[in-house]
């Protein structure tokens, strides 16, 4: 497949209420959209790296500059690139993983649409539905959290995930489990804390939680193997797994027996794919994170999340959950779990009213000069 054009799209999209986590506080959802042209088809690419470089290195604007400088470049003189050779292609670039994400999305959304294939097809998906989880950010009060979750589980949401940070998790814990003896339930520390916590960790076993999301530094896999012979909850990592093989060293050296999975962090979907595969043959827990994704991105997700390696809901709430107006058709609840998309290629395009009114920059290169 050869790519004739590429384009970037800046856009910012207001989420319909501020997201409170360990590092800060989200008002809109800056993300940076590759879209590539071949003389078949048009494919749809999301870089889901946040507007500032605060959950991970990326950002948007960042990434919209290395998309730019480097990635857009290599693509545009490829002779012939399938997305399956999207890694190796831009490989001589280091790190990048969201952004290197987009551009492969975007060729495999090409590519399928060319063969009026869906991605649930080209993954062999055959589950129909997936479960629903939803995150919610850090209230400052308990009565708010509680609402909140009540207002999650009125919704139909099979699992709730509160974020933490020092001094807002037991009693946060405790008030939530008091009210909903039975729900599913996790917390998510972003890397909030260090071993000087592992009371606070220890005090959150009484409270039946499905696991303990990212506690420490992204880079500290031995205090969260040390945390994991301490306490009895499962302990899952997210900013940790960026590649198949801190997937590996860090399920070997017992710093996880969960792993959240987003494909963006991990550099596009093949990778996805084959750390899902080695969490399966290694029984490890798996679930499908979100970075508040607009419909393109959680499209591919909730695909993803149809694979059978995976054993908990993830990160995939309704389009409402966020946006006022998605970017594409919206994803809609229904009984607790989504449809997974069977349409051509990814199964979403953005629709164009709504790309032109979030948009803030654009730009498009073409084969002979992609710089
Ligand atoms: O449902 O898409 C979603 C958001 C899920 O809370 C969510 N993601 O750390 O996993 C996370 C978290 C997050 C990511 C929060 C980026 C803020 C920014």
């Amino acid at each position: 497949m050869t790519i004739e054009v590429a384009r970037l799209h800046q856009v910012a999209m207001p989420l319909r209420s501020p997201f409170r986590t360990s590092y800060g506080v989200e008002h809109q959802r800056d993300l940076v959209l590759v879209e590539v042209e071949t003389d078949a088809a048009t494919g749809w690419g999301e870089c889901v790296a946040l507007g500032t470089p605060h959950y991970n290195a990326e950002y948007a604007d960042g990434a919209y500059e290395v998309l730019r400088r480097f990635l857009i470049p290599l693509l545009l003189t490829a002779p012939d690139v399938m997305a399956a050779d999207v890694g190796r292609l831009l490989a001589p670039v280091k790190g990048q993983a969201m952004a290197k994400a987009a551009i492969e999305m975007a060729v495999l959304d090409a590519h399928l649409r060319t063969n009026g294939r869906s991605l649930a097809d080209a993954l062999g998906v055959t589950a129909t539905h997936v479960d629903s989880g939803v995150a919610i950010g850090i209230t400052g009060d308990v009565v708010a959290l509680v609402d909140a979750v009540a207002d999650a589980v009125a919704a139909g949401y099979r699992r709730v995930k509160l974020k933490i940070e020092p001094g807002w998790d037991v009693a946060a814990v405790r008030a939530v489990r008091e009210q909903f003896p039975h729900l599913a339930l996790q917390v998510d520390g972003n890397g909030a804390y260090t071993m000087s916590d592992v009371g606070t960790f220890a005090a959150l076993d009484a409270f039946d939680l499905l696991l303990v999301e990212q506690p420490f530094a992204d880079d500290d896999l031995l205090a969260h193997a040390a945390l994991a012979r301490q306490i009895t909850t499962p302990v899952c990592l997210d900013e940790t797994i960026t590649s198949l093989a801190s997937a590996t060293a860090a399920i070997e050296i017992g710093a996880c027996a969960v792993v959240n999975l987003k494909p963006g962090r991990v550099g596009g979907l093949a990778e996805a794919v084959r750390i899902h595969d080695l969490c399966r043959a290694r029984s490890v827990g798996l679930w499908c994170g979100g970075m508040f994704e607009t419909g393109l991105g959680r499209a591919v997700n909730v695909v993803l999340a149809g694979l059978p390696g995976f054993t908990l809901p993830g990160d995939l709430s309704g389009s409402d959950r966020y946006y006022t107006a998605d970017l594409t058709d919206p994803f809609v609840i229904d009984d607790g779990r989504l449809l997974v998309p069977t349409g051509p290629g990814i199964g979403r395009v953005p629709r164009p009213e709504v790309l032109s009114e979030r948009s803030i920059r654009s730009a498009e290169w073409g084969r002979t000069h992609g710089t």
